[in-house]
């Protein structure tokens, strides 16, 4: 898998992952929770998908917060598997909200 040029990364983002941004190596979203049990149970459900795809994400929870980054450690950048993560992640949440 190729790594996405910055450019089309920037061009890609606002139109497919509205609630993401770019930040150097790596996309990322911030997700808040009601709960710190709904930010976890909402990190199980990624966790599954992200198995199922071989593609995991580098994250961090503090109470009702969870955040994520994305990129292809493999691609050394940010690649197609990280647009279709984020977009797994984005309906998952939408249970939570
Ligand atoms: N996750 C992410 N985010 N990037 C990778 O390059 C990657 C991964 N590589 N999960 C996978 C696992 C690779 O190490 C295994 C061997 O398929």
């Amino acid at each position: 898998m190729k790594a996405l040029s910055k450019k089309d990364v920037k061009e890609q983002l606002p139109v497919k992952l509205k609630n993401w941004s770019l930040d150097g190596n790596h996309i990322k979203r911030e997700y808040k929770f009601k709960t710190f049990v709904d930010a976890f149970s909402f990190m199980s459900a990624v966790a599954l998908v992200a198995e199922k795809m071989d593609h995991h994400p580098d994250w961090s929870n503090v109470y009702n917060i969870v955040n994520i980054n994305l990129n292809t450690h493999d691609a050394r950048g940010i690649t197609k598997l990280d647009f279709d993560l984020a977009d797994r992640i984005d309906r998952i949440f939408e249970k939570y909200i």
